[in-house]
């Protein structure tokens, strides 16, 4: 996980990075800073890159990262596969070595179109005058842009921080449905920005759906953004969407249409099921290994200190399915005396008010004076942090117990208390999630804050006592895009209902295509803030392939009971696992699982534009 930042300017006046930019991108790259600049007087131009890196693994790589001809490469990313990448090899160096021996834009393309992973990179080719920037097919790296509304100065940055309220230009994410090129010589020389736009195609020969105009708004008079005049794209690393909607009549899922366990086994006894979900655990296993063995190096003070049930590999864990089988599959390649962190974040109940202050939360047994005595095992919690997510996330962990009892479970109870909540949001929160700026950005953004942060209350194995844990896991693993591609959300049955499998499947479709700037941009600068990285195993190339080249009907039965037909093979693939009742839960939207929109007003809709959001 990197910061990454060019800052472009054919004006005259200075080529700086503004400090709050640049103190909210060290965060992402605490270990290493750099600026570097590049000048030219005729035709002229300047470009100022900033690189903050965290270290990730194998000896420090700094960054920008430049070569003998001169070129430079800013490199948020990982190589999971498709370019080769030895063992004492970096990553960021093995990726500028096949840019730069590249000979034009054919080759520029070729290259990134064959990495597997998740990356958003700025490059300066200095042979041609040229900065390249993108993201990868799905954005799973944030990319944020800004024109300036008077000088001739475009910022690319990976997290920026709200405008102030004099200020009206506005941060954009930079769309993930292609990558860019400027050629600086070309833009000097007319004073004007033009952005050649090279996009993501599924096959060789499929015409982009992309129309680079529409994704590109507010744009000032002096830049535009155009498709590349040769015509090159990027092959998507992902199969195209099966579409079909043609269901064998014959294709009817379970006798029972209760939602139960024996239902999900019945279904399970059908062997065409049976494959198909062999077939997804193994791609799945195999993406959550490539995520969690690629890892960070432990960090010296603590492995000076002696510390050495030091956690790599944490879990955004709510006990729901998407998150219950990550932890399943990283206990089958996380090395067996690790523990695994699992990171389950409530806020306060509202309805069970307590004292005020937040320093006593959770510390006192019992102590609520008006409230009915605890059910819950744990005996010190008082009720008010039992949210939904709270209750399923301990059945979850005891249900990994019961499969893997040697292996070390961390489960840590992060409680976030109102007053929390509102400090954390207007110091950083609100910056990092902008420029999302919905009720749902709001919730999400400080609820995945919270939880990736890691901070809480961890439960001994005997459940006796509780201390406060910090997870020192610098690989958060997250659920996101298991509901997208399976159907899980409840309008995808709404969705079903009035227009069939078409409409499901046009649905799917286009969530899959908007992810990037509905979630994924937002999640990475998010728990990138606390130096940490966020890895996503459900969107997975590998992953998103096999589940693309299905008919819809097998990934989903939504005429089913909900908790059975929303995400169908996943619950089966689930089962196939060993879990038990965790496999049918029915889908709980985060927001809603941790509470924290409880907390807020309940009239607002999700969609809103959120007013806590906006910073004095
Ligand atoms: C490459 O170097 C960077 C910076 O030191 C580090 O974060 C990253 O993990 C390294 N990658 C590999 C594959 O060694
Ligand atoms: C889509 O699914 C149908 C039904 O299984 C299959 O016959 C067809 O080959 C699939 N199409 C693609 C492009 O994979
Ligand atoms: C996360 C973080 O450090 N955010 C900072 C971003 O920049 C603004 C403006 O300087 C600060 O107020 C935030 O704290």
């Amino acid at each position: 996980m990197c910061g990454i930042c060019c800052v472009v300017s054919l004006s005259p006046g200075a080529c700086v990075l503004p400090d709050r930019v640049r103190k909210n991108l060290t965060n992402r790259g605490p270990d290493h800073s750099k600026d570097v600049t590049r000048t030219v007087i005729t035709p002229a131009f300047r470009c100022l890159f900033s690189a903050h890196v965290l270290h990730m693994k194998g000896s420090l790589t700094p960054q920008p990262l430049e070569d003998s001809a001169g070129n430079l490469l800013l490199w948020n990313g990982e190589v999971f596969g498709g370019l080769e990448v030895g063992p004492e090899e970096n990553d960021t160096e093995v990726i500028l070595q096949h840019l730069s021996v590249q000979a034009d834009s054919t080759g520029i393309c070729g290259v990134l179109s064959r990495v597997r992973g998740p990356w958003a990179i700025l490059y300066y080719e200095a042979a041609r005058h040229c900065i390249w920037f993108g993201r990868d097919y799905f954005g799973r790296r944030s990319l944020l842009w800004h024109l300036d509304q008077e000088e001739v100065v475009l910022t690319l940055t990976s997290v920026a921080s709200c405008p102030s309220a004099y200020e009206q230009s506005q941060w954009h994410e930079v769309a993930a449905a292609g990558i860019y090129r400027l050629d600086l010589e070309d833009c000097a020389r007319h004073k004007e920005l033009t952005i050649e736009f090279f996009p993501w195609v599924c096959a060789a020969d499929h015409p982009s759906v992309h129309n680079p105009d529409y994704m590109w708004e507010d744009l000032p008079s002096y830049a535009s953004v155009v498709p590349n005049p040769s015509g090159v794209s990027l092959l998507a690393p992902v199969c195209a969407m099966n579409m079909s909607t043609s269901a064998p009549k014959i294709y009817k899922n379970v006798q029972s249409s209760q939602l139960s366990l024996e239902a999900l086994e019945e279904l399970l006894l059908n062997t065409d099921n049976v494959e198909k979900v062999n077939q997804l655990v193994e791609v799945l296993s195999e993406a959550v290994r490539r995520r969690v063995q690629s890892l960070p190096c432990s960090s010296p003070s603590l492995e000076q200190s002696g510390i050495n049930d030091q956690t790599d590999i944490a879990i955004l864990f709510s006990g729901g399915i998407d998150s219950m089988i990550l932890a399943v599959l990283a206990d089958r390649h996380v090395p067996a005396g690790k523990p695994i962190d699992l990171l389950n974040v409530a806020f306060k109940l509202q309805e069970a008010k307590m004292q005020p202050q937040s320093s006593k939360k959770g510390k006192k047994p019992n102590s609520s004076p008006a409230d009915e005595p605890c059910k819950q095992r744990d005996h010190y919690l008082t009720r008010c942090f039992d949210v939904p997510d709270r209750i399923t996330g301990r059945a979850g962990l005891l249900e990994l117990q019961h499969l893997s009892p040697e292996r070390k479970w961390n489960f840590l109870e992060i409680n976030i208390t109102p007053e929390e909540l509102q400090g954390a949001r207007q110091e950083r929160i609100s910056h990092l999630v902008h420029p999302s700026d919905t009720v749902l950005d709001d919730s999400i953004g400080c609820a995945v804050w919270f939880a990736s942060r890691g901070i809480g209350m961890a439960t001994a194995t005997d459940c006796a006592e509780q201390k406060q844990h910090t997870s020192t896991a610098k690989v958060v693993l997250t659920g996101i895009g298991a509901d997208e591609q399976l159907a899980g959300y409840s309008r995808h049955k709404v969705r079903f209902k009035s227009d069939g499998l078409e409409g499901l499947v046009k649905e799917l479709a286009m969530e899959l295509g908007r992810i990037s700037s509905r979630n994924l941009g937002r999640d990475d600068r998010v728990i990138g803030d606390h130096g940490k990285e966020a890895r996503f195993p459900y969107l997975d190339e590998d992953v998103v392939s096999f589940l693309n080249q299905l008919p819809v009907w097998e990934k989903a039965d939504l005429s089913l009971p909900r908790g059975l037909g929303e995400k169908l093979l996943l619950r089966l693939a689930a089962r196939r696992l060993g879990l038990g009742p965790s496999a049918i839960l029915p889908k709980r939207a985060m927001q809603f699982g941790s509470r924290i929109a409880k907390m807020e007003n309940s009239h607002e809709k999700a969609s809103d534009k959120c007013k806590r959001l906006i910073t004095e």
